[in-house]
């Protein structure tokens, strides 16, 4: 028999499910709910991140393969028919990487426009959680997507992803030089976010601030 969700449990103490892959801006579902989006350069741990941040393994698709994640692919709190009245509170949306070089360059023009035209464009986008991998910092295209963002004006936060790779002290080096390059773009929230999804390092403090960020 299946148990009746508690909807007024935490958002992360509940069961997520995938509804919708989104290959052009003509399939994205009406604007309803909050949306929050993980963005980030191809490889950096996107999905792995949903999936540890939801503790559901293989709920977003994860890959040696960079560039594989080539839709926008939205997630919900199960138990909403999504109907009327019945929206589910919040949807997490992982994106396609950008800065895969080895693709075909017309694929790589036509995720990078999605992307672009995603993030510019969609007026339920509560916040953008960009992902920076802790053994690269900030890239030139990363630069290219936080203009983007600040010129948009869509509010945006800096995760550091596989913290687990570089010692601590590298990790909080890391943390301060990233702060200090972020400090004067007008739509960066000040304070990061260091994780591992292999260590579960660091999700109660991302799924907090994803808490307050669409309860505000
Ligand atoms: N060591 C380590 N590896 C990770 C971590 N997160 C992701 N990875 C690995 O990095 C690769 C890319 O991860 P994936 O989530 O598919 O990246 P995406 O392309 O940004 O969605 C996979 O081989 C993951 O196992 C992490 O926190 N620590
Ligand atoms: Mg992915």
């Amino acid at each position: 028999m299946t148990q009746p969700i508690d909807k007024d449990a935490a958002l992360f103490a509940r069961p997520w499910i995938f509804i919708r892959g989104v290959p052009s801006m003509k399939f994205l579902p009406p604007e309803g709910p909050p949306e929050v989006a993980f963005a980030g350069r191809s490889n950096v741990g996107k999905s792995s991140l949903i999936n540890a941040l939801l503790a559901q393994k293989g709920l977003a698709r994860t890959s040696n393969t960079p560039g594989r994640t080539q839709e926008l692919n939205y997630f919900v709190p199960d138990g909403y028919s999504g109907e009327g009245e019945d929206l589910p509170p919040m949807a997490l949306v992982d994106m396609p990487g950008y800065g895969y070089a080895q693709a075909p360059k017309q694929q790589v023009d036509q995720w990078t426009k999605l992307v672009f035209d995603y993030l510019r464009g969609r007026a339920t986008l509560k916040r953008v959680y960009v992902l920076i991998d802790a053994r690269h910092g900030i890239k030139k295209n990363d630069e290219e997507v936080l203009d983007l963002l600040d010129k948009a004006a869509v509010s945006y936060q800096i995760v550091l992803t596989k913290a687990d790779k570089i010692k601590p002290p590298a990790v909080e080096k890391l943390l301060a030089a990233t702060a200090e390059k972020i400090r004067k773009r007008p739509a960066a929230f000040p304070a990061l976010i260091a994780t591992s999804s292999e260590k579960n390092a660091g999700l109660d403090d991302l799924r907090q601030a994803i808490q307050e960020t669409v309860a505000g």
